[in-house]
């Protein structure tokens, strides 16, 4: 049913798969279908296994954001901070963004008050753009019930590395799909994408995003303007990897892999010719984000988040979870945001 443990499990444990799935091919520009099934078929052999699959900068900032809700019971932007800051200094080799780096060596100082203020400092003071805000935003659609809550911390959350609008509402979109995902809205597709367009004509409307959007010579409310396209492609019977990419982007933006991984979900929900007839839904997403090539680690990590939260846990390969290291953390993390989840909606 809506909201079940299954969706929160499904939806944390398949960013880890995506991210360390697609770790293979981050970068790459094109990957043939051949070469992804290649190598998600890989994962079914047995002498695999035991996490071989690392995950990196994708799974372990969710992570933090994960276990700083679960300490905080809410969000506190410090001990958030806090946590980023740690785990980049205890994993540095992880693949994070190069100019992120600047952020969390900053947030690691003792003398920091505004916790905000390093990631402000970034690109000329206009702040990161980049998608890894949005990597790790799925977490605050699973600790807050309400839309309007999820919005709010899924935006500041993001807003500790990425303040440039381009990079948080990034974060703001891809909560809110895992959002309406966890509450079967992904039955009525349509539905969908019209909820998450309408929700962004909000969220774009104020004068920091109108006026970012104008800076960087992008359209107006542009992720608005994504999403419609990915209501035109998905309304299209056949579509290629190459309009995909020429329509909705592959990169390391987040106005460039948000759209994309939604798209890639809402593809993926019925059987494709070029994917495996044995594959479910779940597996064709991380599959099918996987032959996008690009930012493929972050693109199957925010399509398999939204995903999950659809499928639920029981949908995801057991040889795919034994193979990808954190994929058991973010299970036991997804019960304890479920019990949070609940209590947090009683109190309310
Ligand atoms: O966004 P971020 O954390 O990177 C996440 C990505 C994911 O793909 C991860 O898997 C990992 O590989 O990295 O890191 P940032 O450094 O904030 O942004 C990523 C990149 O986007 C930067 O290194 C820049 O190349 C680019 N970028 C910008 N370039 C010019 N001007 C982001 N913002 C700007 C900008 O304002
Ligand atoms: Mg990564
Ligand atoms: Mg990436």
């Amino acid at each position: 049913g809506p909201t079940s443990l299954s969706r929160f499990r499904g939806a944390l444990v398949a960013a880890v798969l995506g991210d360390c799935v697609g770790g293979e091919f981050e970068g790459v520009e094109e990957v043939p279908m051949e070469n992804v099934l290649r190598h998600v078929n890989s994962l079914e052999d047995e002498t695999k296994g035991n996490g071989i699959l690392e995950y990196s900068d994708d799974t372990a900032m969710a992570s933090c954001v994960v276990q700083s809700l679960l300490t905080r019971a809410g969000f506190d932007e410090h001990d958030m901070a806090r946590r980023f800051a740690k785990e980049y200094s205890i994993s540095p080799g992880r693949g994070y963004g190069s100019g992120v780096i600047q952020v969390l060596k900053k947030l690691a100082s003792p003398h920091l008050t505004d916790v905000y203020q390093p990631a402000r400092d970034q690109f000329n003071g206009r702040g990161s753009f980049g998608n890894g805000g949005a990597m790790r935003a799925a977490p605050f659609a699973l600790a807050f019930p309400d839309a309007a809550n999820v919005k709010k911390f899924a935006r500041l959350g993001a807003m500790l590395t990425h303040s440039c609008s381009l990079g948080y509402n990034g974060a703001v979109l891809q909560a809110l799909a895992v959002h309406l995902a966890l509450q079967g809205a992904l039955d009525l597709p349509q539905t969908f994408i019209n909820t998450l367009i309408s929700e962004m004509e909000e969220v774009e409307s104020d004068e920091v995003s109108r006026n970012d959007a104008r800076i960087l010579k992008e359209a107006e409310k542009p992720f608005c303007n994504r999403l419609h396209r990915v209501r035109d492609l998905m309304d299209m019977d056949k579509v290629t990897i190459e309009e995909v990419i020429s329509e909705l982007g592959n990169g390391i933006a987040a106005l460039q892999s948000v759209p994309t991984a939604i798209f890639c979900v809402l593809h993926c929900l019925q059987p494709r010719q070029y994917l495996p007839e044995n594959y479910g839904g779940l597996e064709r997403t991380i599959a099918y984000s996987l032959a996008l090539g690009g930012d493929t680690d972050t693109i199957a990590c925010m399509a398999g988040a939204i995903a999950g939260a659809h499928y639920g846990v029981e949908a995801i390969p057991q040889p795919w979870i034994r193979c990808c290291e954190g994929a058991d953390d973010a299970d036991v993390n997804a019960k304890r945001l479920h019990i949070l989840y609940h209590q947090v909606s009683q109190g309310s």
